[in-house]
């Protein structure tokens, strides 16, 4: 069911599920061709997530910088497609929030092992703040904070569970966010693991 967490935010509450094992495989095999590595801040300290990506370009992040590239700095190769049900699943979900005509060109993947975090932060590399977020959470909840505009306000606090999808757009695209360290636990279908995926339109 979807839920409006604000004008431009829905959470469509366990919107993945019933495709979940098909998902997983199409995110495995990326995994296999762009193992996830852990990234730095531009301030030169480690990040507690691992991060890989499909599609056109990828997010990677270094003591250069925050940006998006075309190639998978740690094999140098392009980043493997945007396998067609991952891509399939975000532009239904964006049409569904609102958002119709979503054409993401990047799919950020972020591996949680119990205790990662995701300290608060915005969205900002894209290109083009017209265009929603999409996320998809996999594997172990974790609680998602949702903050305003500026760091200062106080955020509000949604569990994300196995399968729930995000949409952030509009009024919403610039909003901080972050992840509160992920507790242990063992899913069914993904052990102890939680697995974000984030489509954005990067360019
Ligand atoms: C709200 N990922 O990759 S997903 C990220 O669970 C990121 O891994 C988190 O923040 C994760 O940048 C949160 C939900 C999300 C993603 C992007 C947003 C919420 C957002 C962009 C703007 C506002
Ligand atoms: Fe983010």
């Amino acid at each position: 069911w979807l839920e409006r967490l604000s004008p431009g935010a829905a959470l469509l509450h366990r919107r993945a599920c019933e495709i979940d094992a098909v998902l997983l495989a199409e995110v495995e095999a990326v995994l296999r061709q762009a193992p996830p590595r852990g990234m730095q801040t531009p301030g030169g300290r480690a990040m507690s997530v691992a991060t890989s990506s499909c599609g056109a370009c990828g997010w990677v992040s270094d003591a250069r910088g925050y940006r998006y590239a075309e190639r998978d700095p740690g094999s140098g190769q392009p980043w493997p497609a945007m396998p067609a049900l991952l891509r399939a699943l975000a532009e239904e979900a964006a049409a569904e929030a609102g958002f119709p005509g979503f054409e993401p060109d990047a799919c950020l993947i972020n591996c949680y092992a119990p205790g990662a975090k995701m300290s608060l932060h915005q969205d900002k590399d894209e290109r083009d703040f017209g265009a929603p977020i999409v996320s998809v959470s996999l594997g172990l909840p974790a609680i998602f904070l949702f903050g305003g505009l500026s760091r200062a306000e106080r955020p509000g606090r949604v569990e994300l569970a196995h399968g729930d999808v995000l949409v952030w757009g509009g009024p919403d695209r610039m909003r901080f966010h972050g992840v509160l360290p992920v507790a242990d636990g063992m899913h069914p279908l993904l052990g102890r693991r939680r697995i974000n995926l984030t489509f954005r339109k990067a360019r």
